[in-house]
């Protein structure tokens, strides 16, 4: 473990000289002498970003090789365009797009390497006071992914009361403590920051992956389970300060191993539950200091021998399904998970408490379920799904596991939104050609009533609503993008916040609440 006295500014020059055109590009000396001090020795990031083909997934070769060569604005990676050869550049994108000679170790010795502790962590007191006069409860996160920052927004005043900087390529929502007074953020790159609401100050950070999916936080405050793709792996953490309590490698009985989807918390029922991207299981892995009468109350004595593969603190009960089920979304009461099901056709919806799964539903395509949400619908109540595949919102009835409507979209979308005191859900579908619409459909018709367009020809996306569900934030994911803040009843624009790409926005009310119109 680390400890910082003095936060670090070094300004590193990635060059050392002109590399040579003429002879065929040796690829490794090539890294090693132009990139491999800003992105590791190994390839696994150090200032810059890892550069393995499992964190360069989401980057086409030929937009790599442009970051090579024009380099990156607002960032420290400068052009190399001038220096090396077109043959050089495709040279070294072939290169970091190859999986290396010797799989990449991300273990117990380079996660507690890894670990920093920030003075903050031991000025931090209980009695604190936020430094700042605004409602704690009714700030916003704003993670700002075109110079990797993130603004802190008073959602009352409308008005940025802090910016800092955010480790490289945040993903996922970040994940408050039940109070809101901490809030813990993942990076792709598999870094957590914990980060103190009340003082804007950085308490700690360690690494728990090479590629990391997301983060949850147990309900009682005390943990954190860090999920990755990089290396197959589940990281317990301490919530305190994020040292590290236990590594969990992810195996069937037989040693398959996989890569993480997605962990949640499922605060009722004290656990963490885990969807797997390579083994038809979930996984639950109970957090209680004593995990017995939460499983003796809910399953029979068979399942509890058959379902638990450990004993002991952090128990993993393993739910055999016959599909892969990928990223998956609570119902209210955290009984049943709802999930994607690989064969593409259709979900499939698992009762926590038998530990088997208990129906599909009609969901094609893509659904991102994590982005999904409920409300009360007539006399039942309706689960709604965007598709990142098709221009549709499914709307379900989660008394039956049916299908109630689907509304056809002007393209396949990322997030839906609402609240509990609005009478609209808001989606994007930035994924197709009409990127710059955000459709607003009035959750009592369940048609959309209103397509908004708010600067034409940029993409828009991700809404986030005020406390009172009184306003919309909607991001505009441009460089030079904004936050759109939006009336919610009329619909009209308030303001509009200059910000670098802003992807997510978190407000600190709805998540600690669990709003049924937001994820958590
Ligand atoms: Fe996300 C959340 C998975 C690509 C922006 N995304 C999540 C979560 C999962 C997920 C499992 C929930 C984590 C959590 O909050 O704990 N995302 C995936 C993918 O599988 C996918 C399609 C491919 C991938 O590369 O991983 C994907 N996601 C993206 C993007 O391309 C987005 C648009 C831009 C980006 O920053 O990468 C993106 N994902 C987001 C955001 C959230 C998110 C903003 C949090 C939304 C929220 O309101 O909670």
């Amino acid at each position: 473990m680390k400890r910082i006295v003095l936060a670090c500014s070094t300004f590193l020059l990635l060059t050392s000289g002109p590399a040579r055109a003429d002879a065929a590009p040796d690829a490794p000396k090539l890294f090693q002498s132009q990139c491999a001090r800003c992105h590791g020795d190994n390839r696994l990031g150090a200032m810059g970003p890892a550069l393995l083909p499992e964190n360069l997934h989401r980057l086409r070769k030929n937009k790599a090789a442009g970051v090579i060569a024009n380099g990156l604005p607002a960032t420290q990676m400068p052009a190399f365009g001038k220096k090396l050869t077109d043959t050089q550049i495709t040279t070294l994108v072939d290169y970091i797009y190859s999986p290396p000679e010797h799989p990449p170790v991300w273990g117990e010795k380079e996660i507690r390497a890894s670990h920093i502790v920030y003075p903050a962590a031991e000025q931090a007191s209980p009695s604190d006071k936020p430094v700042y006069d605004a409602d704690p409860l009714n700030l916003f996160l704003v993670v700002e992914a075109g110079d990797h920052h993130v603004t802190v927004l008073d959602g009352d005043r409308l008005e940025p009361i802090k910016r800092f900087k955010s480790r490289f390529a945040l993903h996922g929502g970040p994940k408050f403590s039940s109070t809101g007074r901490y809030v813990y953020f993942a990076s792709r790159d598999g870094w957590i920051t914990k980060y103190d609401m009340y003082r804007l100050e950085v308490i700690a950070e360690i690494r728990a992956g090479i590629n990391t999916r997301n983060a949850a936080v147990s309900a009682d405050d005390r943990y954190v389970m860090v999920g990755n793709y990089l290396p197959h792996s589940l990281v317990l953490l301490d919530a305190k300060d994020l040292s590290l309590i236990k590594i969990i490698d992810v195996k069937d009985d037989f040693g398959h191993s996989s890569r993480v989807s997605a962990v949640y918390t499922a605060p009722p029922r004290q656990s963490f539950v885990v969807a797997l991207k390579d083994l038809k299981e979930v996984w639950e892995i109970s957090y209680a200091d004593d995990p017995e009468p939460v499983y003796n109350g809910l399953m029979h004595d068979y399942q509890l021998k058959e379902g638990l593969a450990e004993t002991g603190r952090f128990p993993v009960r393993r739910i055999r399904l016959n599909d892969y089920l990928d990223d998956f979304f609570f119902d209210p009461s955290y009984e049943h998970l709802i999930g994607a099901a690989r064969n593409a056709r259709n979900g499939q919806v698992v009762n926590l408490l038998v530990g088997r799964k208990i129906a599909d539903i009609d969901l094609s395509g893509m659904p991102h379920l994590g982005s999904g949400i409920t409300w009360k619908y007539a006399d039942t109540r309706v689960l709604a799904t965007p598709n990142l595949k098709d221009g549709v919102v499914t709307i379900i009835d989660m008394h039956n596991w049916k299908t109630i409507k689907k509304i056809n979209t002007d393209g396949p979308g990322f997030f839906l939104r609402s609240h509990e005191n609005t009478p609209y859900a808001w989606v994007d579908v930035f994924v197709g050609p009409h990127r710059d619409e955000v459709h607003v459909i009035d959750k009592k018709t369940l048609e959309i009533v209103k397509t908004l367009k708010p600067v034409p020809g940029k993409t828009s996306g991700h809404v986030e609503f005020t406390r009172d569900g009184k306003k919309a934030l909607l991001s505009i994911w441009e460089k030079d993008g904004a936050i759109i803040v939006y009336d919610a009843s009329t619909l009209k624009e308030i303001k509009r916040l200059p910000m670098s790409k802003p992807v997510g926005k978190y407000n600190v009310y709805n998540k600690i609440t669990r709003s049924e119109g937001t994820s958590h």
